[in-house]
């Protein structure tokens, strides 16, 4: 029926548990009313992106109603809160997470199959909200769902950029970008709060001033701008909890007043330009994932979205506790990475000039408040602004800045009194050619907990990167390895494997990955082996079909499926993987009647736009698939796809249909990877370097269940550090030599011979990335990896064994290492109602 008299606020009636029919019954009604009443329409006339809308719809009322009443008990037991400060949250789509988490899902799709609907085609309809870059933004995402699922009181902050990263589109080879424009439909998942508003200046000087019946001297700040930040805010549900948490992302918008004095003037084009300008500062996120871009909007960026946090974590704590000087014991602060980390500045501003803290015990309270994570060893991603653009745009952040280094160092003279390099080095301050402000250091000086992201990571930080810190504070370090939530990342994502495991153990693994070790117990179990495989089996026909209908290539289903997914970096080598796909096709060439094991080699990810170099591996990914795809010698043998605009939605059907995972970054490059977990949780073999997490993976799963391969982390150095000469490795490998060769010869660049030149030199040039010294080992490797698949029960049996002993790598463990060990927050679960 479409008769319907108002939107229901839920789709249970409170308190009385539903049968199933009138649950299902339920569902439809609310359907039908959100259609009518959201969306304007009725069954006549709507489509699909009405239903999904409605749907969502459904969804997000049930989310809210929890989320009061989160927000009522995280208030009434003054709980300490964490707030999870990101530049990027790269969240996936939100239905299908939320009707999994809800518990939802099957009752769901009955309900609209009943109605002739099928859920998986409206669950396509929503737009990815792509707002991060790669693992840094997705790691943001699962720590979400954690945080939430173990009852954590947390709010994420970060930017509700207008484009996400951007679309990828393959033409002749080479990669284009188009902007994103994910919120063109609407976004039912966020609800704008205009009454929370803040106003974030910019710009100007500053002034010293008396304040009314104090002698001391004040400082004020006259800024040249202003800009409203308002909420956006998206409810997280967390697996099988009534706690809901907050994602707040701030939207830019033009300051009213600044706008009205331009109007008043008679300038109405300058203050309508002016509010352009303004917005423009979460309208685009920037596409570069571990390199810095010292560009001014940035800058802005990273201001803006922290300043209204702090603005907004300081209301919320004097409405409930009444006064800053405890803010420490209700607030914990994590910074990821320095992308926010001007909040050590601008929480001192707060408290000293609008708050009137002194110095000393405003220091202390910021100290307590923040902790920092690391993200990268890459030189390239640290970021550092100069002094000339910082001082323009946050002058009394610099004045502070510079305060709080006088200080600093002044406490570091004490303790190494002849030690000027060292001063130097830990300065806030780069100086030196041009002056910068090391964000690292403010980062680190300004939090009391430190911390990497994988156990050699956080090794290479105390020993290289962070070492002085080290040194000066050893016990702020600590190791915090990345963890993925097995939610999104298996049994939303692979329901067949899910289900299976379930069936086998039991579902308590799906909040305690660690139980999936149980699976051992079925190892010799043939009936559960053949299980295992036929499930791979039809995810791999599954993502054979959405390869042909996406790019048109007919992969065979049989063959290995070789995948390598994340961006495209220089350090994480799919040059490498290239050079052995383009061996693996000589050699068929060669001798067409050998005996191979066919292989289906996967790529997906986005370069950086102005990443040149990582824009030709693009190109020479495509270039080579041309080449291989089309010659009937290596027919059913060897397929190269290079998938266009890999993103989180993209990633849920890739790795459930994997077969080995390729994490081969030049070994101490990788600050973790988490992509690497995802493919284990999901049964694929890795072949990998002893590099970030790898290192761990291994350790847990088994030597015997991992293909190792390449030089570590020493080996890099030591080699380096003599002089390393690749083209001793080209002149001593003939079939390496044989496959740059095939490159230069222009076979992949047909009217264009010079067009890969970059790459050959850059490989015998100076190789910074040593793919010419792991290149042999992981050739090798890699048929270790052959022989090995066409033993497909002793396959099964390591795929079954990475899956059962991974869940050490659960976001549910990370997190509650850091709440127990840096926030020193404690679960405050919501009652049922
Ligand atoms: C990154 C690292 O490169 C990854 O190794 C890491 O897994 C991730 C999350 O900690 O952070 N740092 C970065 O700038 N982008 C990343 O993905």
């Amino acid at each position: 029926s479409n008769t319907t008299t108002e939107v229901p606020l839920s789709l249970e009636s409170a308190g009385v548990a539903l049968d199933a029919e009138a649950q299902v019954s339920q569902i439809q009604q609310a359907l039908v009313n959100n259609l009518y009443w959201v969306q304007g329409k009725d069954e006549q006339f709507a489509n699909a992106h009405d239903y999904y809308t409605a749907l969502a719809h459904s969804v997000r009322n049930q989310l809210l109603q929890k989320r009061i009443r989160t927000a009522k008990t995280y208030a009434q037991e003054r709980a300490k809160t964490v707030y999870y400060m990101s530049a990027e949250f790269l969240m996936g789509r939100q239905l299908g997470n939320g009707l999994i988490n809800l518990g939802l899902y099957d009752t769901m799709r009955h309900a609209l199959a009943d109605c002739g609907l099928d859920l998986d085609e409206l669950l396509e309809r929503e737009a990815e909200p792509g707002l991060g870059n790669g693992g840094l933004g997705r790691l943001a995402a699962c720590f979400m769902d954690s945080l939430t699922t173990l009852n954590l009181p947390a709010v994420g902050y970060g930017i509700r950029y207008e484009f996400g990263i951007f679309t990828q589109l393959i033409r002749q080879g080479h990669q284009v970008e188009a902007p994103d424009k994910w919120l063109s439909y609407g976004n039912p998942w966020e609800i704008a709060r205009p009454d929370y508003r803040v106003e974030i200046k910019f710009g100007g000087h500053t002034e010293v001033y008396k304040k009314d019946g104090d002698d001391d001297y004040q400082v004020r700040w006259i800024p040249a701008q202003t800009v409203i930040g308002i909420p956006h805010d998206v409810p997280v549900p967390g697996y099988g909890t009534e706690n809901v948490n907050l994602l707040r992302l701030w939207k830019a918008e033009a300051g009213e007043a600044f706008d009205l004095d331009a109007f008043n003037a008679g300038d109405y084009f300058g203050a309508v330009a002016n509010k352009m300008i303004s917005e423009n500062i979460t309208k685009v996120l920037y596409p570069n994932d571990e390199t810095r871009q010292g560009k001014e909007l940035r800058l802005q960026q990273q201001y803006f979205f922290v300043a209204c946090s702090l603005q907004d974590i300081i209301r919320l704590h004097l409405r409930d506790h009444g006064s800053l000087e405890n803010l420490a014991e209700f607030a914990a602060i994590q910074l990821n990475d320095t992308h926010p980390a001007i909040g050590v500045a601008e929480l001192m501003r707060l408290l000293i000039d609008e708050y009137n803290f002194e110095w000393a015990a405003a220091w202390q309270i910021t100290q307590r408040t923040f902790g920092y994570t690391n993200h990268t060893l890459m030189p390239e991603a640290l970021e550092k602004w100069s002094v000339d653009l910082f001082g323009k745009l946050l002058p009394r952040h610099l004045e502070i800045i510079y305060e709080i280094n006088h200080r600093f160092l002044a406490q570091v003279k004490l303790r190494y009194p002849n030690d000027p390099d060292r001063l130097e080095r830990l300065s806030l301050i780069e100086e030196g050619g041009e002056r910068r402000v090391r964000m690292a250091n403010l980062a680190c000086v300004g939090s009391h907990a430190i911390n990497g992201v994988a156990a050699l990571h956080t090794e290479l930080l105390k020993q290289e990167v962070l070492q002085d810190f080290y040194e000066l504070w050893p016990d702020k370090f600590s190791n915090k390895t990345n963890g993925i939530t097995p939610r999104r990342w298996l049994l939303q994502c692979n329901p067949r494997l899910a289900q299976l495991i379930s069936e086998t153990i039991g579902d308590s693994w799906i909040t305690n990955l660690d139980d999936l070790k149980q699976l051992e117990a079925h190892l010799d179990n043939e009936v559960f082996r053949h299980a295992w495989q036929a499930i791979k089996q039809e995810n791999k026909w599954s993502l054979a079909r959405y390869i042909h209908d996406t790019v048109g290539i007919k992969v065979n289903p049989d063959s290995m499926f070789d995948v390598q997914i994340k961006r495209i970096h220089e350090y994480k080598r799919q040059l490498m993987n290239v050079l052995h796909v383009i061996t693996l096709y000589n050699r068929m060439v060669q001798n067409p009647g050998d005996h191979v094991v066919p292989r289906t080699v996967i790529f997906g990810g986005k370069a950086a736009p102005g990443y040149a170099m990582a824009k030709l591996v693009v190109k020479l990914v495509n270039a080579v698939a041309d080449v291989v795809n089309n010659d009937p010698i290596v027919a059913g043998r060897l397929k190269v796809v290079f998938l266009p605009n890999y993103n989180v939605s993209q990633a849920q059907r890739l790795f459930p249909a994997s077969d080995l995972s390729e994490q081969i970054s030049t070994a101490g490059m990788e600050a973790s990877g988490t992509g690497n977990m995802k493919f284990a949780l999901n049964g694929a073999l890795t072949i990998g370097t002893l590099d970030g997490a790898n290192v761990e993976i291994r350790e847990e799963v088994g030597a015997d269940n991992f293909f190792l391969f390449g030089l570590t982390t020493e080996q890099v150095a030591a080699c380096k550090a003599v002089g390393h000469n690749p083209w001793c490795y080209y002149d001593t490998n003939p079939e390496l030599k044989r496959t740059l060769d095939v490159i230069a010869s222009g076979l992949f660049s047909p009217g264009e011979p010079d067009l890969f030149l970059p790459i050959l030199d850059s490989l015998l040039v100076d190789d910074p990335y040593m793919v010419m010294a792991d290149f042999a080992a992981y050739v090798q490797c890699q048929e270790h990896v052959s022989r090995t698949y066409e033993d497909r029960d002793r396959w099964v049996r390591m795929a079954i064994l990475n899956t059962a002993r991974i869940g050490k790598f659960s976001a549910d463990r990370t997190i509650a290492d850091y709440a127990r060990e840096i926030w020193k927050v404690k679960a405050v679960p919501v009652a049922g109602e």
